[in-house]
């Protein structure tokens, strides 16, 4: 092709607004760049050796100027500030109808699992025009997730869940990388985003043999990692009920309330003495590494697939 292509091409929701801030960016620089070698280019050749110009008296009073430009920087600085501030929180605010897709890091490669149980590893399929909600971990060091294309990068970082969302505008296919350095085969590892049809892409699912459900596997690791025993409500111990926990505030033993979303449900299951619900005895063990990225995603899956459900026997303690 002929053309020079300076910015990737613009396929996500986000693009847009991304360049625009980028080209405000490039601008304020480019400004000032030019300002101050302009300025030292004219004064090198105004006041060069030997040219008859007025050297002697020096500005008075300066402080107007001094004041202005203090405070046009300054101004300058802010609207660049509110806006990335308000772009950035608005990239980790998924809309409540997005699809949820799980990413886990490793080296070196991209775990990639869908909510109906399809999995891939550094392809990730997505359809046009819907919103998609990431949570993304790694297994083993900082890796990034970024799709240029999309003006998304992420960190995946070792214990904890970052999310974020995008929402695909063009068919077709772009790059995936990984954007922080993470080893020996850092710079492969990496892959391929596919932007479909709607219709395509409810195919393309369903011709995945999909296997059981994050959910249903979390299903059984809850009954395999022995969680069933005190939170099936049949134990001697007191535990709560997980069913309608996910999404709900939970009051915690320290006069806190905290949102039981994924980063809460991961903890409690690794750190449970860090936030105790309240009303009930510090029992829990923690699973902190008895229990991997994949099973505790899948874990999280199952406690949220229980969030429209009721328990029919315990209680939830009054706050
Ligand atoms: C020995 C009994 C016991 C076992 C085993 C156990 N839990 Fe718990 N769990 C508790 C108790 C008691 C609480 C409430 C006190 C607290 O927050 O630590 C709790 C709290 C929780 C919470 C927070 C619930 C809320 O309402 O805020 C989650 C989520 C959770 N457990 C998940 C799990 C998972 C997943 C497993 C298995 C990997 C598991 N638990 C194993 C006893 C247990
Ligand atoms: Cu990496």
């Amino acid at each position: 092709m002929g053309s020079l292509q300076l910015l990737p091409p613009t396929a996500s929701s986000h693009a847009a607004d991304m360049d625009w801030l980028f080209a405000a960016l490039l601008g304020v620089s480019a400004f000032i760049l030019l300002l101050v070698f302009g300025l030292m280019i004219l004064f090198c050749v105004r006041y060069r050796k030997g040219s008859k110009v007025e050297r002697g008296n020096r500005l008075g009073r300066t402080w107007r100027v001094e004041v202005a430009w203090t405070g046009l920087t300054f101004a300058a600085f802010l609207v660049l500030y509110f806006w990335g501030a308000d772009l950035y929180v608005r990239i980790h605010s998924p809309p409540g109808e997005a699809t949820d897709i799980y990413v886990v890091g490793k080296q070196w490669m991209w775990k990639i699992e869908h909510p109906g149980g399809q999995r891939e590893i550094d392809t990730l399929h997505v359809p046009v025009g819907r919103p998609v909600r990431l949570v993304l971990t790694s297994q083993d060091v900082i890796h990034d997730f970024a799709i240029p294309a999309f003006r998304i990068r992420q960190d995946a970082v070792p214990g904890r869940y970052e999310t974020l969302w995008f929402m695909p505008t063009e068919v077709g296919e772009y790059r995936l990388f990984c954007a922080e350095f993470c080893g020996t085969w850092h710079s492969r590892m990496g892959g391929t985003i596919v932007v479909m049809e709607p219709s395509d892409f409810q195919r393309w699912l369903d011709s995945q043999d999909p296997g059981p459900s994050l959910a249903q596997e979390g299903e059984a690791l809850f009954r395999s990692y022995g969680c069933s025993g005190c939170h099936g409500g049949a134990g001697t111990v007191r535990a709560p009920r997980l069913e309608g926990l996910f999404g709900r505030p939970v009051p915690l033993e320290d006069g806190r309330t905290v949102i039981a979303d994924d980063r809460y449900i991961r903890d409690s299951i690794l750190m449970p003495k860090a936030e105790i619900a309240a009303g009930y005895p510090p029992v829990m063990p923690s699973f902190a590494g008895q229990i991997g990225e994949d099973d505790l995603l899948k874990l999280v899956a199952y406690i949220k697939s229980l969030a429209d459900k009721t328990a029919d026997s315990a209680e939830r303690p009054a706050p």
